[in-house]
């Protein structure tokens, strides 16, 4: 679908539910992690760029001091609570995401008189691909624009983040709301996570005859679940060990020796500190090889390489991802790993335009011999981060 065609769609559904005319429509994307996974909430280095599918929200604003929540994909899900009633946890579900932004600016939106919202979206859920952080984004950019001008794309980053901490309650770091509210078309955003400078690097697979192919095996995954936050906080651990705010601070693999202390913890510790530290170098290294223009492929040897330590350090991935990674290498993809936070979700492979079709085949061909269903498969494209549709 089109910005056009989404506009259109939003600003229906919306009259259709409310029976006004939205005030307007905002987008905002999903993501796909070229490399650095992880590495946010350690201060590290990621490099996202945005998916061509987006979450869209029209709004109004409503004069009863309430917030309504409508979505297409969920119809039977409606809610409407007043401002001064949001609080952490209520409402719950899909709507927790835009009710925790809305809370996050309640004065603002409770000066307005309240905002009915419609969320329509072809964003894959619990894919893996930031669904929840476009939602969020969407919801924020539109709650900006309507009731607190003043605030910058570094601030809706952040409520964005918030409601997904604080209101949710999914441990996440900054990642994906970074990438759907800031990533460009045509590149990919190599951002600092601990003093949050960042660069807009040119990433353009298509003139290099390349494609980079997404595969969602429908394994969902959630970060409130146990998983997640226990990898965060043993990276915690780990950095108190070594005497570190992050793990971030730290560059040589052989200074991690230490964490090893002959326990089953300390293994483990050990373990996940390699994964982070071997990560943020592996950014590093994909980001000065697309700086340089060199050739674009030669990127992918470091993505498996980025899935292996995710396997067997960081220990999050997934049977049906490895088979994924191993049959697109296999079949001749130059590199392939698991994205977002693991335990099921999509992963990328990066492979010659002109062999997608056989890749793909391959991949599904050795995944339906063992998944009840195929995946869902696509090829990404940078696209364009948050923004007013009309
Ligand atoms: C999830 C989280 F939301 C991100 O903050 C990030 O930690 C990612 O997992 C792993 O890189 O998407």
């Amino acid at each position: 679908m089109n910005d056009e065609q989404a506009l259109k769609a939003a600003r229906e559904a919306f009259t259709a539910r409310f029976g006004t005319e939205p005030a307007g429509v905002w987008a905002a994307p999903g993501r796909v992690n070229v490399i650095g996974e992880h590495t946010d909430y350690n201060g590290g280095f990621v490099l996202p760029m945005a998916l061509p599918h987006t979450t869209r929200a029209a709004v109004a604003p409503r004069t009863d001091g309430a917030v309504a929540f409508s979505s297409v994909q969920q119809p039977e899900d409606d809610v409407v609570v007043p401002v001064a009633e949001l609080t952490p946890g209520h409402p719950s579900g899909w709507a927790g995401y835009p009710a925790g932004v809305v809370h996050g600016l309640r004065d603002a939106v409770a000066a307005v008189g309240g905002l009915s919202v419609l969320v329509d979206s072809d964003v894959p859920a619990g894919a893996g691909l930031s669904s929840s952080a476009a939602l969020e984004c969407a919801v924020a950019l539109a709650v900006r624009d309507l009731c607190a001008p003043g605030l910058s794309a570094d601030d809706l980053v952040d409520v964005a983040r918030r409601a997904e901490n604080d209101f949710v309650g999914a441990p996440t770091g900054i990642l994906d709301q970074s990438a759907s509210m800031l990533c460009t078309e045509g590149h990919a955003l190599f951002l600092d996570t601990r003093d949050r400078s960042r660069e807009q690097v040119p990433f353009d697979l298509a003139a290099a005859g390349l494609a980079l192919l997404v595969v969602d095996t429908g394994q969902a995954h959630e970060h409130a679940g146990g998983g997640y936050g226990d990898r965060r906080r043993e990276c915690e651990d780990a950095a108190a060990r070594l005497g570190v705010q992050l793990l971030r601070e730290v560059d040589d693999v052989a200074a991690l020796a230490v964490l090893d202390d002959g326990t089953a913890e300390g293994e483990v510790l050990l373990r996940r500190a390699r994964h982070i530290v071997t990560e943020d170098a592996r950014v590093l290294e994909v980001v000065a090889t697309l700086r340089a223009k060199d050739d674009v492929r030669a990127i992918g040897p470091v993505l498996t390489a980025g899935h292996e330590s995710l396997r067997d350090d960081f220990q999050i991935s997934t049977d049906l991802l490895d088979l994924v990674v191993e049959a697109a290498v296999g079949a001749g993809a130059y590199g392939a790993r698991m994205v977002g936070g693991g335990f099921g979700g999509s992963a990328i492979a990066l492979v010659d335009a002109d062999r997608l079709d056989e890749v793909t085949a391959a991949i599904v061909q050795r995944f339906t011999a063992v998944a009840p269903a195929p995946p869902r498969t696509f090829v990404a494209v940078p696209s364009a981060g948050a923004r007013r549709l009309g």
